[in-house]
């Protein structure tokens, strides 16, 4: 279960409701198990109010809607999951608001959650939840449903304990997330930064034993063993681990070259294009990369490069302040430095604020000269692994932050410092000059990241969890 379904639902001109699929990773990673199982997917399916009575898609796959209210999704989606756990576990980029009233929805809407699958769920069954914005429910699936076994996997960061500490109700999520059977994080660092705060939390309402100082993963390395566990406040073993995601190679499946060569000649053929590709987010650090462009380009370190970025900006959370804010620094960026060092017909910023097609995505990623993925904090970051997977032959190149979670796996990157905008520009400078002047080196970075790419899918990500978690019954 996800907050999301793997829909798009729109209510039509006569208010009835049209159903469409709409593929995403985690769909194509879930899929064939919940096929092969005839499993259930229990989420929401996109619009507030009155939603469809439970339908299988074409593949078999039940999808179970729960619904929203206007007010649930102002306060627990908006609210509680986006103003308030988002800027927490991403190290308080921006300040979260702690507020009752969005508390009490965040429980409201967990509990409607856990009722939803503890309806569906056969006898025995698997459970796998999704994501922070259900950290209330294994705990009480557990409650409901005692003979499930219930997975937990968090997309995001999990904090270090000293910043965690300040959300009012750490205690009440700690113990929520510890009535599953697995909790998995993308990076060990995560794992570790839980471990601890369990440690420090959760330990005051019960028992608690077995915490190693480091997680060690062995066996096979494509295969994360748990690797420590926490006793639970009743007595049971939690398995936490790392099992880092990625991306269906097959879905940035090899574009058309005449399209690519199309797009970079409605570009006006640049020496450069650099690519950036994100939700509208201020973790994201959009502004930060278009600041170090401008400062490329007012320093004229570059001379012999024409060079055009193209960005592509999905809106994103727009009711909510500081992306409202992210929103109008990025666009007035474009616009200054279009202003400054375009031509006509020739801006060097292409912006576009919508949702691309992935056609049309793996069309850009395969244009771009470099990828720029420049996030103050990232869980993992699928945009860095989807420019790799587009580059089989080895060409392009990846700037990539420190802080995304992908920096572990694609440390032949080149890795910058977000916060430090000279740390952009050296990362920038020295991709250009490693195409330009050392292309064979170029090459091997970009063809060891696509082997760690392609040997560690979306599908070799939920087989680990899910191994993992029937080795736990
Ligand atoms: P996100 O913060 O959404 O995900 P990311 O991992 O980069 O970030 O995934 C974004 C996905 O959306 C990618 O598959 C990308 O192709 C797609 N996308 C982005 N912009 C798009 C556009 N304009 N049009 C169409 N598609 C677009 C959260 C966490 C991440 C973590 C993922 C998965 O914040 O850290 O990697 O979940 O766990």
């Amino acid at each position: 279960m996800a907050n999301r379904l793997p829909v798009d639902l729109e209510r039509a001109a006569d208010g009835t409701l049209e159903v469409k699929p709409s593929p995403g990773g985690l769909v194509a990673a879930l899929s064939p198990v919940l096929e092969q199982h005839r499993g259930c997917w229990v989420g929401w399916p996109g619009v507030v109010g009155e939603v469809p009575e439970p339908f299988r898609t074409d593949s078999g796959v039940l999808l179970h809607p729960v619904a929203l209210s206007e007010d649930d999704y102002r306060d627990f989606y908006e609210g509680f999951s986006n103003a308030t756990l988002w800027p927490l576990y991403h190290d308080l980029i921006a300040t979260p608001t702690y507020d009752r009233s969005w508390w009490a929805a965040y429980r409201e809407v967990n509990l409607r959650f856990a009722e939803a699958a503890a309806e569906v769920a056969a006898e025995g069954a698997t459970v796998w939840v999704q994501d922070y914005q259900l950290q209330l429910v294994p705990g009480i699936l557990r409650q409901l449903r005692p003979d499930v076994t219930v997975g937990f996997f968090l997309h995001i960061p999990f904090p270090s304990p000293d910043l965690f500490r300040q959300l009012p109700w750490r205690e009440e999520v700690v113990r929520g997330l510890l009535g599953a059977d697995l909790i998995g994080f993308h990076l060990a660092g995560c794992a570790r930064n839980f471990l601890e705060l369990t440690r420090q939390v959760a330990g005051r309402a019960g028992s608690h034993t077995g915490l190693p100082d480091t997680l060690e993963v062995s066996g096979d390395p494509s295969v994360r063993e748990i690797s420590a566990h926490v006793t639970a406040p009743d007595g049971r073993r939690v398995g936490v681990g790392a099992f880092p995601i990625s991306i269906d190679l097959d879905s940035i499946a090899h574009p058309d070259p005449a399209e690519v060569e199309a797009l970079r000649a409605d570009l006006g053929h640049p020496d450069l294009l650099m690519l950036g590709v994100d939700r509208l987010d201020y973790t994201k650090g959009i502004l930060q990369r278009l600041r170090a462009v401008e400062e490329l380009l007012e320093s004229g370190a570059m001379p012999q490069t024409r060079f055009t970025v193209l960005q592509v900006a999905t809106p994103s959370r727009e009711r909510i302040e500081h992306y409202r804010q992210a929103r109008s620094e990025v666009e007035e960026a474009v616009g200054r430095i279009n202003g400054r060092f375009g031509e006509p017909g020739r801006p060097v910023v292409e912006y576009l604020h919508r949702s691309v097609p992935k056609a049309r995505l793996a069309v850009f990623y395969a244009a771009a000269d470099i990828m720029l993925v420049t996030p103050f904090k990232d869980g993992m970051n699928l945009v860095a692994k989807e420019y790799v997977a587009a580059h089989p032959d080895g060409s392009g190149a990846l700037v990539l932050s420190e802080f995304a979670g992908a920096a572990e796996e694609l440390a032949e990157a080149h890795l910058c410092n977000p916060f430090d905008l000279d740390s952009i520009k050296r990362a920038i400078h020295q991709a250009a000059a490693d195409l330009a002047y050392r292309p064979g080196e170029a090459r091997a970075r970009m063809l060891a990241m696509h082997r760690q790419v392609s040997e560690h899918d979306v599908d070799l990500w939920a087989r680990s969890f899910l191994h993992c978690l029937e080795e736990r019954r």
